[in-house]
């Protein structure tokens, strides 16, 4: 694989910046840096000209700026990192982003087309406070990892796991080897969203199907890693 890129000769700038000619640009960019992985992400930091003559404001992201979690104290709790081009200097800027509410059923359509579930499972997130200096436990029916023999799947059936959320995280809750598809979010009704993990909102609920079709043992946990670690997972298995 090539260690050298020429951004300049994939990508030519030369009508007004719009946002749909920026999202292509950058489409076949990320889709090109996703291939072939840290060399043209390099080569994007190092040479960032083409982007930059579409978008609206190139010095807004020519500057010196921070990436970092969106939420204020998370970044002052040192989730951000002082991003600094060649050339510019001052003080790092932060630039909150408009505020949208993650809602999965846009990408929804009416119906599944898929079989009704067979059997029901209840699954409640809780969290006990770890105390000062220590870490929360985190609990899936009253208890942390494993659940060995507590959840177990016939093959074929079809399941409807119904996650609720009684703390103040929202948890993206993952099930390996298996596809789900989203069937209600906080409420709302949704179809054909067909994933393999959720963010179940805090003190909410979603509700997922799916088929039992890959017999062997299969790890559902919370997608954060210090969750995980602390007892938010469960072993599922065939009968
Ligand atoms: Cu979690």
């Amino acid at each position: 694989m090539s260690t050298t890129f020429e951004p300049s000769s994939t990508v030519v700038a030369s009508e007004p910046p719009s946002r749909g000619r920026l999202l292509q640009v950058l489409g076949v960019w990320f889709g090109i840096a996703a291939a072939i992985g840290n060399t043209i992400a390099a080569g994007i930091v190092r040479t960032p000209g083409d982007i930059a003559k579409l978008l609206p404001n190139p010095w807004l992201f020519l500057g010196v700026w921070i990436l970092g979690g969106t939420e204020k104290i998370v970044r002052e709790s040192g989730l951000g990192v002082v991003v600094e081009y060649v050339d510019r200097h001052g003080t790092p800027q932060w630039i909150d982003p408009p505020k949208q509410r993650w809602d999965y059923t846009i990408f929804g359509s009416g119906t599944s087309g898929l079989p009704d579930p067979q059997q029901t499972i209840e699954l409640i997130f809780e969290k006990i406070p770890g105390g000062a200096g220590k870490f929360n436990l985190w609990l899936v029916n009253g208890k942390p990892y494993p659940h060995d023999r507590e959840f177990v799947l016939q093959q074929g059936a079809r399941y409807r796991l119904v996650m609720r959320n009684r703390t103040d995280d929202a948890h993206p809750m993952h099930l390996h080897r298996h596809l789900w598809e989203l069937v209600e979010i906080n409420g709302k009704k949704t179809a054909g969203v067909i994933k393999d993990t959720v963010v179940v909102p805090y003190y909410g609920r979603a509700v997922v199907d799916f088929t039992a079709n890959q017999p062997g043992l299969s790890l559902f946990h919370c997608h954060i890693q210090q969750h995980m670690d602390y007892g938010f997972k469960a072993l599922l298995r065939y009968s």
